[in-house]
C-alpha cells in the first residue's frame, strides 16, 4: 500500500482536501496526532475490463493518506513531520500550498505567497534531514576509531554526501540514489529524500483559466523556477471548487467540469501523480468474481508480483499468463485474445508490465 502524508502551514487547505480525497466529510477524527483515509487510485482501465466481466466486485488500487491534526502548531509542521510516527512511513509528500486569496481566512505569513511558502517547507525538510545526517556522521566516526569496516566506511561516504547536498540547500530527492544508496538511506527516514508532490490550491478565480495546466498555474503563482529545482512535479486544483464537484450528482459533476475545461477532478489528478511519481503501476487480475487493480514498484517480477495477491501463489509459482491491456481490449475477449496468440506464458522472472492482466498458474 502507498502511503503519502499531505503536509502544509495551517490553513492552506490540507484538511478540505483529505476530507475530499478520503471521502470523510465528518469533523476529522483519529487517534493520536493524524488523520489516515484511504483513496481509490482512478483507473479507466479498471472500468473498461469490470464492464466486460461484469464482476461481483470491482477492487481498485489504493493510495493511503495521512492529514496531521497536532493542534495550535504553527509553521509548517516539519518537525511534527519528524516526531509523527505515521510521517516518517510515508512514501511521498503532498504539499498543500495556499495560492487561494480569500481575506476571510488569515494566512500564518500575512500574504499570500505560494513561493515563499513552498520554500520554507523545502528549507525545513531539508534543515531536519541536516540534524539526522550530522548526528550519524558523528556516530560513525566514533565507529570507525575503534575499527575500520568497508560498509562503515562506503556509510560516511554516502551521508557525507547527503551533508553537502544539504549543506547547499539541495533536497536529497534531487540525488537520484539508486541500489545499494538507496537502500541504505531508507533506514535514516529522511524527509527530503521522499517523493514530494506540490498542489497548487488555486484561487476560485483563476480556475477556469489555468485549468490543468500546471505549467499556467505554476507561472501564474510565481512557482516556476521553485519546480524547476525541487525535482518534483506538481497538481493544481481549487479545494473549494473540488468540494462543490464532490457535493454534485455525477452527470452534474461531469457538466461542471467541461464548463472549467477539465475531464478530471483535482483529486483524480493528486492521487494518479501521487501513483506515477512513485513508479507504481498497476496490473490487473480478472474474472467473473472480481476484477481488480494490484499496485508494485516499476521492475517487479513476476514471481514478486504474485506475492502481492497472496505468499502462496509466489511460493508455488508456476508461470504466468499474460496478456497487455491494449491486446485484451482490441480483441475484445480472452477467448479471441488466446486465439490470436495474444496472451503469453511467462517465467518467474519476467518484468511486469503496466497493464498487464495475469492468471498466475502456481502449485497449491
Ligand atoms: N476560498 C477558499 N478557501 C479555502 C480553499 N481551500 C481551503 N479553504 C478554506 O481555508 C480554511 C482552512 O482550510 P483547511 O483545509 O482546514 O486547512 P489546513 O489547516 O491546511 O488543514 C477553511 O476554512 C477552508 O474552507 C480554497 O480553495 N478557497
Ligand atoms: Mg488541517
Amino acid at each position: 500500500m502507498l502511503r503519502a502524508a499531505l503536509v502544509g502551514l495551517p490553513s492552506s487547505g490540507k484538511t478540505t482536501l483529505f476530507q475530499l480525497m478520503t471521502s470523510i466529510h465528518d469533523a476529522p477524527r483519529g487517534k493520536g496526532d493524524v488523520n489516515i483515509g484511504i483513496s481509490k487510485v482512478p483507473d479507466d482501465r479498471l472500468d473498461n475490463l469490470t464492464a466486460m466481466y461484469n464482476p461481483r466486485k470491482r477492487v481498485p488500487a489504493t493510495v493511503e493518506f495521512t492529514d496531521i491534526i497536532v493542534a495550535g502548531r504553527t509553521g509548517t509542521g516539519a518537525q511534527a513531520l519528524v516526531d509523527v510516527a505515521g510521517y516518517k512511513n510515508a512514501d511521498a509528500l503532498v504539499h498543500v500550498v495556499r495560492a487561494f486569496r480569500d481575506p476571510s481566512i488569515p494566512h500564518p505569513s500575512g500574504s499570500i505567497d505560494p513561493a515563499r511558502d513552498a520554500q520554507t517547507m523545502e528549507d525545513e525538510l531539508i534543515l531536519a534531514d541536516l540534524g539526522v545526517a550530522e548526528r550519524r556522521l558523528e556516530r560513525i566516526e566514533k565507529d570507525l576509531k575503534r575499527g575500520k569496516s568497508a560498509e562503515l566506511q562506503k556509510e560516511r561516504e554516502l551521508v557525507q554526501r547527503c551533508k553537502d547536498a544539504l549543506e547547499h540547500g539541495t533536497p536529497l530527492r534531487a540525488l537520484q540514489l539508486a541500489g545499494d544508496d538507496l537502500k541504505l538511506l531508507r533506514g535514516f527516514q529522511f524527509l527530503s529524500a521522499k517523493a514530494l508532490l506540490l498542489v497548487i490550491n488555486l484561487d476560485e478565480n483563476d480556475v477556469a483559466e489555468v485549468g490543468a495546466d500546471v505549467a499556467r498555474a505554476a507561472e501564474r503563482t510565481g512557482l516556476t523556477s521553485f519546480l524547476a529545482h525541487a525535482s518534483t512535479k506538481a497538481v493544481a486544483l481549487c479545494a473549494r471548487i473540488e468540494l462543490e464537484i464532490s457535493q454534485l450528482a455525477a452527470d452534474d459533476a461531469k457538466a461542471f467540469l467541461a464548463d472549467l475545461g477539465l475531464t478530471e477532478t483535482g483529486l483524480d489528478r493528486v492521487i494518479r501523480t501521487t501513483y506515477d511519481l512513485l513508479g507504481y503501476l498497476s496490473f490487473f487480475t480478472v474474472g467473473e468474481d472480481e476484477c481488480r487493480a494490484w499496485s508494485i514498484a516499476r521492475g517487479t517480477s513476476a514471481q514478486l508480483a504474485a506475492g502481492e495477491i497472496h505468499s502462496d501463489i509466489q511460493r508455488g509459482f508456476i508461470r504466468a499468463e499474460v496478456v497487455p491491456y491494449d491486446a485484451l481490449t482490441t480483441r475484445g475477449s480472452m477467448h479471441a485474445a488466446r486465439e490470436h496468440g495474444e496472451v503469453r506464458l511467462e517465467g518467474k522472472d519476467y518484468i511486469v508490465q503496466d497493464g498487464d492482466i495475469i492468471n498466475f498458474r502456481h502449485a497449491t
